[in-house]
């Protein structure tokens, strides 16, 4: 057998993911590093690679790179090459302009293309095939996210013999959104190919069960599906299983989080601290900062925000002496057109509002569009007196838990979104509707008010949350409930 070239690898833990856990750094003499991603999924499963004998199926980020797989720190990295076209068409079309928008409660208008469907089929089918030839017998695959969800189902058609995993790190939308989608069924069936379904909320794990209800009827109880064994009638009808027998999936809330401790740590470093006192002095020690830290997503209501934030300095509620703004909007999706409007949109807004409001010395809003190193994201939570979380709609939202994580002062206040699934797990936040202009600025003034006795009780409790359900502890749930009730062959089935 020839290791070195991997073919003929195989392991007991597959993760396949849109992405890599690392970056592809090239270097000026042509030399290409790699660099681990700075991602929550990295550290999430870290520990879990660390103990497997594990492998990482995903993209490396650019086109046509037809890379061979390598070791990094004991994983298995193994690169699945997309062409300039598949890029569009799977990617930045059917992922992020269909699907996205789509399980976003369509805030922004989803695009169906059949050219994009085929692309995702033919790109799914690669990740599946790559899955299938690494995993060795009766291994546990762990599939992430609405990029990748045909993989379950193909591969099961491949390897009964596999656990399959899938999380959905995005929501799942109500049926009488999702039936929109002409490509519906083949999406559920696709998804029960896997033992566990992992959703954010409740509410995302029941509308994937009513959908299943009313395209497929099968049997449902509770957070089970009864899948039949087979679900092609013809085939059923030849092979030797009983009648109606079932396989289980499990479809249920698995709510994402971070690595708290870390984030505390990082906090607590003097010269990051050094830092969030920096950046009070250079703002000009307003008596009040207000922090968003977004990727620039329409799902992330920013508009709302400064809508919000520009009606209370109109009317005088808020004053650019006392108080400012830091947007930091990271890139995001730029060659998608939708996102490209967004940010004209948002640019404008930002501009008349800092022109209606500024005074020499005193910006309304600081809007920075770059993304910054983990430690300046730090400083910038410890500087902050409010963090504004806003979205419309958002699967978790990992700021909300990452500034909560940051304040071991147990000072500062979170202002979020209940349309955020971090919303389910902390409500000691000031929660507020986005779409309600007037109840959010009410909520900003209430957080910018409030006495430090309140703040802190808030805080501790929100602390409390956050550092208990790490994302160590998101992991080891979900890959305890895929592993139980597996007797080898499948879940257990029923009459
Ligand atoms: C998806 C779901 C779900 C942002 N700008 C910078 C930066 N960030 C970091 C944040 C945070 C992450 O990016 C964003 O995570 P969110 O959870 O807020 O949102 P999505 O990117 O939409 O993530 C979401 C998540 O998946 C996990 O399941 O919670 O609902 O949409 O960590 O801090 N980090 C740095 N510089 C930046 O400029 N270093």
């Amino acid at each position: 057998t020839d290791a070195s070239n991997g073919e003929t690898r195989q392991f007991d833990f597959v993760v396949v993911a849109n992405r890599l856990p690392v970056d592809r750094v090239p270097s000026e003499d042509g030399e290409v590093q790699w660099r681990t991603s700075p991602g929550g999924l990295v550290t999430a499963l870290d520990p879990v690679m660390a103990k497997a004998n594990g492998a990482w199926i995903g993209w490396a980020g650019g086109p046509d790179l037809d890379i061979e797989p390598f070791d990094n720190h004991g994983t298995w990295i193994v690169p699945i090459p997309l062409s300039e076209q598949e890029i569009e068409e799977y990617y930045e079309g059917f992922s992020n302009d269909t699907l996205w928008p789509l399980y976003h409660d369509v805030i922004a208008p989803p695009s169906y293309h059949r050219e994009w469907w085929e692309a995702y089929v033919k790109v799914n089918q690669r990740f599946a095939d790559a899955a299938a030839r690494l995993a060795e017998q009766g291994a546990t695959v762990w599939v992430h996210d609405y990029q990748l969800q045909l993989v379950p189902g193909m591969l099961r058609e491949v390897r009964p013999d596999l656990v399959i995993g899938f999380f959905n790190h995005i929501p799942f939308p109500a049926y009488g959104l999702f039936s929109q989608l002409p490509w519906r069924t083949q999406i559920i069936e696709g998804l029960l190919g896997a033992d566990v379904l992992g959703f954010q909320r409740v509410a995302d794990a029941g509308n994937f069960t009513r959908a299943v209800r009313r395209l497929l009827s099968y049997e449902t109880k509770g957070s089970s599906i009864f899948r039949p064994l087979d679900a092609n009638p013809e085939r059923r009808a030849r092979s030797n299983k009983p009648v109606g027998a079932t396989r289980q999936v499990i479809a249920k809330a698995y709510p994402i989080s971070i690595d708290s401790e870390s984030y505390e740590v990082l906090a607590r470093r003097p010269d990051v601290q050094a830092r969030a006192k920096e950046i009070r002095e250079e703002l000009g020690n307003p008596k009040t900062i207000l922090f968003g830290v977004d990727r620039l997503d329409y799902t992330k209501g920013i508009m709302h925000r400064l809508k919000a934030y520009g009606e209370l300095l109109a009317e005088g509620r808020l004053n650019v002496e006392d108080v400012t703004l830091v947007q930091v909007a990271s890139p995001s999706r730029e060659r998608v057109e939708t996102y490209k409007a967004l940010r004209d949109e948002i640019e404008l807004t930002v501009g008349r509002i800092n022109g209606d409001f500024g005074s020499i010395g005193h910006t309304a809003i600081n809007y920075l569009h770059h993304g910054y190193p983990r430690e300046e994201m730090v400083a910038l939570y410890l500087a902050a007196d409010v963090v504004l979380v806003t979205a419309l709609r958002d699967g978790m939202n990992l700021v909300a838990k990452e500034y909560v994580a940051c304040r071991f002062d147990n000072d500062g206040v979170l202002v979020l979104s209940e349309f955020a699934g971090a919303s389910d797990d902390l409500k000691q936040a000031l929660l507020i509707n986005p779409h309600d202009i007037e109840g959010t600025k009410d909520a900003i003034m209430r957080a910018i008010e409030m006495p430090k006795s309140e703040r802190s009780r808030r805080m501790r409790s929100l602390r409390k949350r956050v550092l208990e359900n790490d994302v160590v502890k998101w992991s080891e749930t979900f890959l305890d409930a895929l592993q139980k009730g597996y007797d080898g062959k499948g879940r257990q089935s029923s009459e």
